[in-house]
């Protein structure tokens, strides 16, 4: 595994995105065309199904020496061996998922607040998910986060930011300035007709 982590262009996946594509095919196209990390994010699995496709995943991440993320499941991010978890404010609080990881893990929480983010950062998360940045349909009942609140929470904390929700080839130059150590993104990526284009373009539109 990398031992620095490429957070600029950071997939996460959801099916429902896809437009009948392939999803296994489609991480392929996206890695291919620069993502460096994956989150697996599928809230409409059954635990079964999740554990399969996270072994799937896992070994189209380590082909391809890119770390795999598991969406709030410390069982089945534990159980494929993958390189961490990413945890929202309601789920198991962050100081507990660290006991449980351990250090080398990596553990990304999502932060609306300064308060949450020195929190997280105090209770050892490795980078932070900040968002919803621009309007996004992917999920429900997101809270808009200004591009000020952004760049203060980037400036706020030592450990890497990456801001999320609705971000595309349209609006990821309005991060400029934010400071942000990459974007996260599901749509712009997996419902594009060309995934490796779509993620190579993020890459090179991608701005500090
Ligand atoms: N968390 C905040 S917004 C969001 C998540 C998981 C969805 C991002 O999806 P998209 O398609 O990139 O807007
Ligand atoms: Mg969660």
């Amino acid at each position: 595994m990398n031992n620095k982590i490429d957070f600029s262009v950071y997939l996460v996946t959801d099916r429902n995105a896809l437009k009948g594509k392939d999803l296994l095919a489609s991480l392929e196209e996206a890695i291919a065309g620069g993502v460096g990390m994956v989150q697996l994010r599928e809230k409409d699995m059954s635990s079964l199904e999740f554990y399969n496709m996270a072994i799937k995943v896992k070994e189209l991440t380590d082909r391809h020496d890119i770390p795999l993320i598991i969406n709030d499941r410390i069982d089945i991010a534990l159980t494929v061996g993958a390189a961490g978890v990413h945890l929202g404010q309601k789920d198991i609080p962050m100081a507990e998922a660290r006991k449980i990881l351990g250090d080398e893990k990596i553990i990304g929480i999502s932060a609306r607040t300064i308060k949450e983010a020195k929190l997280a950062e105090k209770q050892g998360a490795s980078y932070l998910g900040v968002g919803a940045m621009f309007p996004t349909s992917t999920k429900e009942d997101t809270v808009s986060v200004s591009l000020d609140l952004l760049k203060e929470i980037k400036r706020s904390v030592n450990i890497p930011v990456v801001g999320i929700g609705g971000i595309n080839l349209e609006n990821i130059e309005k991060l400029e300035g934010t400071g942000i150590d990459g974007v996260a993104v599901v749509s712009a990526i997996l419902s594009a007709n060309d995934v490796k284009k779509a993620a190579q373009e993020l890459k090179k539109n991608l701005v500090k």
